[in-house]
């Protein structure tokens, strides 16, 4: 198979052949000379203790300590969710500290851009608003919000946001998280040798860890993004490897945080630093995201987009990347080894996270202002080490920022906005469903092609997409976030989305942004007309291309609140057919939601449009029919197009001679 025959998105299949040329190794090689372990990789290697590790290569063989197979799927599979849901909410806990900081006044450069978000999400915490300023309101608010992270008994507060009927399942299943914190340490202490070994119990505390991510710490990331960063609203920018310029300083910012990439953002448009950067023989500044970081800055200030989670050792190899600025999460470590090749200079800028062989420039929110023009200036002294380069020219528009509140104004204005024209769109059966299709990239299937093969399957046959993370970003690469995107929908989806003026793949943010589609549903579920449970709704949660334990912890809050949820690639539960029905049949039993390991497209697609007529029919809807709609204005439109096209001099509202059959 030819290299670029790994990817569907236009420059990586450049950049692939690229590499394969100065023979440069990047994840797309490491993957074929690394075979995944065929016991690790189905869950059935416990390495827990050391009388171990002790490999179960079938059912009814047992571990040292007499544990199954099916105790050690289950405690790998909540191990990786606990990673996971730590890993989103210590995030969600950071843009805590830094909300802290703008209310004491030790956080220069950051600001309460969203105060309407700061007063509602302070009520939804109980901090006082009435008659107080925004820093007193902050102030309380980033205590509360930080305390929910420590939290010890109780409930979440933020669990309240779910349906009435949804809490009312977490409550009988014992799954309603009290702490964030405390659901993943117990996850740890569960699994560690001689504690849970009942599978099926051990897996709701994986339930429980996941839904104090998605509805605690990933929610919580969310909101307090919106407060300092400003709630994300539609704009236009651009993506692919071809955002990158040829003669101005590439900075791509690559990870998850936005507190350090806001600032940068900043540091690049100041006249100073654009006058240095011409001192230094470059035209100007370009500033591109990558993967979440991107999803983060895209959505809210603009800014292009370089690509997804395989495009990041991709960027390298231009040549033209001056600096590539990584915080946390998804940093391949392999970057320094490309970047070796180049003069690329890879730098780290968490205290949590270092590179052997990167320039570490540490971040500090209290002089985050002063951190961020000192990494812009060290990419800008390196623009004259800059040798050949090898830039692909494509590129493609995109409109990203799709927040809950955005989606709501657009469906009912600032007079009515409410999901009510969504529900009653489902209902009448011009959508068929909606989907939720995130999630990442894994070079062990073609890159992007799952995510891209599925969503438009999904939007010929009528079901609004929403997306995240890498999954967001494939399909902008693809032209598919943009209302020319209408030409692969089916008629009733396009009526939709050209009345309201949506693309029919709606940009909801970055990976820990999940949390805004969990809000979605929650209001569809109760603004009537579809149940009163998540779980009612004719919707799925897909994740075709993942890598992360995020995702596996993304795709259990989902499960956890009603949402049937397939994910592709392969199931890290395979060798033990127990745990594969737990977390099948017995959480649809028990939850309302249940999870799946698909790896083939095709099946993942027709699974999801089953599952969405079903639940159509459970709620009496008409049953789908793909000819009921679009024999609306749209068609006359068309043929009055075509008809002026072909040098017809008629108007759209006397279409003498012209016929709709002819159109
Ligand atoms: Fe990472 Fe968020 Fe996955 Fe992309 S999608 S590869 S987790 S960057 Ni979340």
């Amino acid at each position: 198979m030819a290299k670029s025959d790994r990817t569907v998105s236009p420059t990586a299949k450049i950049m692939l052949e690229k590499a394969a040329e100065m023979g440069v190794s990047t994840a797309f090689d490491r993957v074929d000379e690394m075979k995944p372990c065929p016991i690790g990789s189905k869950g059935m290697c416990c390495k827990n203790c050391a009388m171990g590790p002790c490999r179960l290569t079938k059912d009814g063989q047992v571990g040292i300590c007499g544990a199954t197979l099916e105790t050690v799927a289950a405690r790998n599979l909540v191990r990786s969710i606990a990673a996971g849901a730590a890993a989103h909410s210590d995030h969600g806990r950071d843009l805590a500290f830094v909300l802290h900081g703008v209310a004491t006044g030790e956080a220069p450069g950051y600001q309460i851009r969203d105060e309407f978000k700061l007063r509602e999400v302070a009520r939804d915490l109980k901090v006082e608003v009435e008659g107080r300023t925004k820093e007193d309101i902050a102030l309380d608010l980033a205590e509360k919000v930080l305390a929910q992270f420590g939290q010890q008994s109780g409930e979440l507060a933020l669990v309240a946001r779910a349906p009435k009927k949804r809490q009312e399942v977490w409550h009988k299943a014992g799954v309603t998280p009290r702490g964030i914190d405390r659901e993943i340490v117990e996850i740890m202490h569960r699994t560690h040798i001689g504690n849970d070994q009942d599978a099926e119990h051990i897996l709701d505390q994986g339930l429980r860890a996941a839904l104090g991510d998605g509805w605690g710490g990933s929610m919580l990331a969310t909101e307090v993004s919106d407060i300092l960063f400003g709630t994300p609203s539609p704009l236009v920018t651009e993506i692919s490897l071809g955002v990158l310029s040829e003669d101005e300083v590439n900075i791509v910012i690559h990870g998850h945080e936005p507190t350090l990439s806001e600032m940068i953002v900043d540091a690049v448009s100041d006249p100073e630093m654009i006058e240095y950067a011409k001192s230094k023989g470059a035209k100007g500044i370009t500033l591109a995201g990558m993967c979440c970081t991107s999803n983060e800055t895209l959505m809210r200030q603009g800014v292009p987009s370089a690509g997804n989670f395989l495009d990041q050792e991709l960027a390298i190899l231009t040549g033209a990347v001056e600096a590539m600025v990584v915080d946390i999460q998804c940093i391949m470590q392999g970057l320094v080894a490309v970047a070796e090749g180049f003069h690329t200079e890879v730098i780290t800028t968490s205290p949590k996270v270092m590179i052997t062989g990167a320039t570490h420039m540490e971040f500090d929110e209290h002089r985050a202002p002063e951190i961020a023009r000192e990494i812009v200036k060290a990419a800008i002294d390196n623009f004259p080490n800059r040798g050949p380069i090898f830039i692909p020219s494509a590129t493609e528009d995109l409109v990203p920022g799709f927040s809950h509140e955005y989606i709501r104004y657009a469906l009912g204005g600032y007079y009515r906005g409410s999901l009510r024209p969504l529900n009653d769109a489902i209902m009448s059966g011009r959508l068929r469903g909606v989907a939720g299709v995130v999630g990442c990239n894994n070079p062990r299937v073609t890159h992007d092609e799952a995510h891209s093969r599925i969503v438009k399957e999904f939007l010929k046959n009528d079901v609004l997409v929403v997306q995240t993370g890498c999954g967001a970003l494939c399909n902008a690469k693809l032209g598919l976030l943009l209302g020319e995107a209408l030409e692969y929908a089916g008629p009733g989806l396009r009526e939709i989305c050209e009345t309201v003026g949506i693309p029919p793949v709606l940009h909801m943010g970055s990976c820990v942004d999940n949390g805004r589609i969990l809000t979605v549903l929650a209001e569809m579920a109760t603004e009537g007309g579809l149940g009163d449970d998540i779980s009612d709704i004719p919707g799925v949660g897909l994740a075709p291309e993942w890598m992360s334990e995020k995702a596996l912890s993304i795709a259990t809050y989902f499960v956890a609140s009603g949402v049937y949820t397939i994910m592709g690639v392969k199931s890290p539960v395979e060798g033990s057919e127990a745990v594969t029905d737990i977390i099948g049949r017995g959480w649809e039993e028990k939850i309302g939601g249940k999870l799946e390991f698909e790896p083939d497209i095709d099946k993942t697609i027709q699974k999801s449009l089953d599952h969405i007529d079903k639940k159509r029919a459970a709620l009496g809807l008409p049953e789908y029919d793909p000819a009921r709609f679009g024999r609306s204005g749209d068609r006359r439109f068309n043929a009055w197009l075509k008809a002026r096209e072909a040098g017809a001099e008629v108007s759209p509202y006397s279409m003498a001679g012209v016929t709709v059959e002819e159109a």
